[in-house]
């Protein structure tokens, strides 16, 4: 077993507290805000709007990125989650229109205009250009919005500020707050819950098989505080963190987008085939399996012992095609027809321990992060910080989701944090770093100094877009104007 198994507490305990199934409400309306940097970004896209389509917006839909503060590569395992809300958001204005096109502009000039009918478009899963994820919400909410008739036609003005394919999920804020102008364009009440997992599902139509986390902290994140997110059926429990520490995001400036190459959908679908293998030798029906949580349990067994399972099951090396459909006992055109995504049908070596042990280890993680935020003890944040550095590890070694520019910037956090992980889907991205509040900027000024004086591509960039410390935001709302 890889030694940074040895530091997690044995025996991990995975009865845990229940969350709570938010009472059904809808995103909020909310007024303007009069100032700040939100109320000018907003006052600009009410005018790039108004120049484009010659009439005011009716509303503006806000969602926000989130940074990801553990269990990274487990929601689409089934396992919880443990994001907050960034200040950091997708602004959508919208006013509708008697033609029956969607027309949609975007306040930088490197999103080019796009037009379509807004009841007869396709998504483009092999080139998703940013508007795609705009069709992707307008998709769900014709799907499964509840609305019978076809869409009236809408004219949209996007401004976001979320640093794209960074981790911080610009794509699924882009997906949720295009579904949550729909939705209110059309006059559906639609739930916080029901919005998030009609986005996971809807997000999906570029092809990335993503898990849910996203989406669901976009609406539902509450100001000043983390949340536990649970999947199957979606639950989402508040977590206080502690005070006294700031939570640091450095951007390594190594862009990764998700829907560009298969790293993202051959994780997904190794711990899919993982599953599926366990599921088949524990003489189960392995087609009905997806889900590595689904699968731990109908057999059962605790985190530590599907980890067991997996070491007895598996070992730490590449599996050939051929070898797992023979471990399945059948062919490679029903392999691909029932478990692999059309951008891994190609793919010939799949690994499959390392992929698992990551998951269950980083499953438990996040209920021991949870455990230690609510017990609030003198050595907290220690005990977070170490969690934090494990994952880190565990997404660099068994799941082999880093890059060298975030490892970089992990190690030179070592000793002055108390710990640092990268966030959200990895191979570039961001790094979170928990950080004592009074020394958040000494700390900050030193990844200036080591980190970013150094790097070519940050010289046309404001550092502080780059580097930041970040608070725990609220959720999806529509600002009425
Ligand atoms: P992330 O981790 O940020 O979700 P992805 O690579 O999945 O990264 O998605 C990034 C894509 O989202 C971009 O390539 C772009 O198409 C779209 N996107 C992000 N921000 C914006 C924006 N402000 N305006 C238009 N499209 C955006
Ligand atoms: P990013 O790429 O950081 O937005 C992706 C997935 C998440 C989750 C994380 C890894 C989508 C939309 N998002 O997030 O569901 O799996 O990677 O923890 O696919």
């Amino acid at each position: 077993m890889p030694e940074i198994f040895n530091t997690i507490p044995w025996p991990p305990d995975i009865s845990r507290p229940q969350g709570t199934k938010m009472s059904a409400s809808c995103p909020p309306l909310q007024r303007v805000p009069s100032e700040g940097s939100k109320a000018e970004r907003l006052r600009c896209l009410v005018e790039t709007f108004t120049s484009e389509f010659s009439a005011k917006p009716q509303f503006c839909a806000r969602a926000p990125g989130r940074v990801n503060l553990i269990g990274e590569h487990v929601d689409y395992c089934g396992y919880a989650v443990f994001p907050m809300a960034i200040d950091l958001d997708i602004l959508i204005a919208v006013g509708s229109n008697a033609t029956g096109k969607l027309n949609l502009i975007n306040v930088e000039d490197s999103y080019p205009k796009f037009s379509c009918e807004i009841n007869n478009f396709e998504i483009d899963k092999s080139h998703p250009t940013w508007y795609n994820y705009i069709l992707c919400g307008v998709q769900g909410i014709q799907e499964e919005g509840g609305r019978n008739e076809p869409f009236t036609g809408l004219d949209m003005a996007v401004s976001g500020n979320i640093p794209p394919s960074s981790g911080l999920s610009s794509s699924s804020a882009l997906v949720c707050a295009s579904a949550l102008a729909v939705a209110h364009s059309h006059k559906l009440s639609i739930s916080k819950e029901d919005f998030a997992e009609i986005c996971a599902r809807c997000e999906r139509h570029v092809g990335t098989q993503g898990g849910g986390m996203d989406q669901a902290i976009s609406f539902l994140a509450t100001e000043g505080t983390a949340r536990v997110i649970e999947f199957n059926p979606l639950r989402s429990t508040p977590v206080n963190l502690p005070s006294g520490v700031s939570f640091v995001v450095a951007n390594s400036l190594a862009p990764m987008n998700k829907a560009a190459n298969s790293y993202y959908n051959c994780r997904v679908m190794e711990c899919r085939l993982a599953c599926q293998i366990m599921a088949k030798q524990a003489g189960l029906a392995w087609k009905e399996y997806q889900r590595l949580g689904q699968l731990q349990k109908v057999l059962g067994k605790s985190l530590p012992e599907m980890m067991t399972l997996v070491s007895r099951t598996f070992e730490s090396r590449p599996y050939s095609k051929k070898e797992i459909c023979k471990l399945l006992g059948t062919s490679e055109e029903d392999l691909d027809k029932t478990t692999l995504s059309e951008n891994t049908r190609s793919i010939e070596e799949f690994l499959l321990h390392d992929r698992a042990q990551h998951v269950f280890s980083e499953a438990h993680r996040v209920w021991e992060f949870k455990r230690i935020c609510d017990e609030k003890s003198d050595k907290s944040v220690e005990e977070l910080g170490k969690l934090m550095k494990e994952s880190h590890l565990s997404t660099k070694l068994l799941y082999e989701c880093s890059h060298p520019k975030l490892d970089k910037l992990v190690d030179l956090s070592e000793g002055v944090t108390f710990g640092a992980r990268l966030t959200g889907a990895g191979w570039g991205g961001c790094m979170v770093a928990m950080v004592k509040e009074e020394e958040a900027e000494e700390y900050k000024e030193l990844l200036v100094k080591e980190y970013y004086s150094q790097e070519a591509n940050t010289k046309d960039k404001d550092i502080n877009s780059v580097l930041f410390s970040s608070q725990p935001s609220p959720g999806a709302c529509i600002y009425e104007f």
